[in-house]
């Protein structure tokens, strides 16, 4: 990864065993990531599977060897492993992507897993959809055009339909495996995909953006897996780019952001980035999605230069959209009220990144 998110890069690198070999590669590792290599499988590491006597534990999948599949502690949360009791598998695939589970579980509903992380359950998936949707949404008037990045299972298309004001919502996820799974076990999601001003667009999000005219849109939603395998490019600094540039002025990114008790470093990194594109407010947001590791999944939102973006006041509150807290089924986690409190940060984050004191552009945090 280019200057911004190098360190998340160097995880991967580590776990491929190819920046593993020297001083210098080491000297460019966190030690977060040097505690994972501890945990790398060597060649003949035995095959486990994700759910072992009955109990799924979130894990990292190596599809290195072509003969077998490996799964290790996960270097973007090495040392720690939540488990879920699985009442029954529903599907396991592998599409060209990744492999793709749905089970259900006993406590949390069904379950989505990409490559051994969770993606979402029914218990807890308002948190993240309804937050990165609506935190964008409504933080600027009467927003049009909307794309999203990632979120094939649909939820994050079934928040911002929620949005009158918008016409055209552009979503280009890469694995259509992702959409027909959620299609055939999450309906309550993929009816995202049911709306007339949904346009899909099955491939690289790289390169879709390359080919989006310039400024077109008002708001984009990264809603991206973890920065390993597919999702890598995503939180590097030529993406931000692309994305600067398919933004309007005045126009407003929300990007999934990891966590703050696990990744400051990543934070601190694409806060950076996003300051030197965007030029206009950067702010960090965060949610408590009791499924995703520790428990909480940060959001990073940014607004291009231009009409200036006040993230922490919604200007376009969704309790003055016309029917939006019942369309198609009840909010369940998101108001105007958390959206605020969403931006209060613990003392510890505010310490290990000094950009969110930073008020040189937009708001100080
Ligand atoms: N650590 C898991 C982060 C997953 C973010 N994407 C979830 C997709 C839900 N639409």
């Amino acid at each position: 990864m280019e200057g911004g998110a190098g360190r998340g890069l160097e995880c991967q690198k580590t776990m491929d065993g190819k920046a593993n070999n020297g001083d210098a590669a080491d000297r460019a590792i966190p030690s977060c990531c040097l505690k994972a290599r501890a945990c790398v499988p060597d060649a003949d590491a035995k095959c486990h599977s994700t759910v072992v006597s009955g109990w799924f534990s979130e894990s990292h999948s190596c599809s290195g060897n072509a003969s077998k599949t490996v799964y290790f502690n996960n270097p973007m949360w090495p040392g720690e492993a939540h488990s879920l009791k699985v009442n029954k598998v529903l599907y396991k695939g592998k599409s060209d992507y990744q492999e793709v589970l749905v089970f259900e579980s006993e406590a949390y509903g069904k379950v989505l897993v990409l490559d051994g992380i969770v993606q979402l359950t029914e218990k807890d998936e308002c948190a993240y959809q309804e937050m990165i949707a609506h935190i964008p949404l409504c933080s600027i008037p009467s927003p049009k055009s909307v794309l999203v990045v990632g979120g094939g299972d649909g939820g994050v298309l079934r928040e911002i339909s929620r949005h009158s004001s918008v016409e055209v919502i552009d979503i280009c996820e890469i694995d259509r495996m992702v959409i027909d799974v959620s299609k055939k076990f999450f309906p309550d999601l993929a009816v995202g995909f049911e709306d007339p001003r949904v346009k899909l667009h099955v491939g690289d999000a790289v390169e879709f953006l390359r080919l989006a005219p310039e400024g077109k849109y008002d708001a984009i939603i990264v809603d991206s897996s973890d920065p390993v395998g597919p999702a890598q490019e995503l939180v590097e600094k030529p993406f931000f780019e692309t994305l600067a540039r398919a933004l309007r002025p005045g126009g407003v990114l929300c990007n999934m952001a990891e966590s703050m008790w696990l990744h400051t470093h990543l934070i601190q990194d694409m806060i950076s980035v996003c300051r030197e594109i965007f030029k206009g407010s950067v702010h960090y947001a965060w949610a408590s999605v009791p499924t995703y590791p520790s428990g909480v999944i940060g959001f990073l939102v940014c607004s291009k230069e231009g009409p200036p973006v006040d993230f922490l006041n919604p200007v376009n509150p969704i309790e003055k959209l016309e029917g939006a807290e019942q369309y198609k089924r009840e909010l369940r986690f998101y108001n105007s009220e958390i959206h605020s409190a969403a931006f209060a940060l613990p003392t510890f984050l505010r310490r290990e990144v000094p950009s969110l004191r930073d008020s040189s552009t937009g708001h100080a945090q």
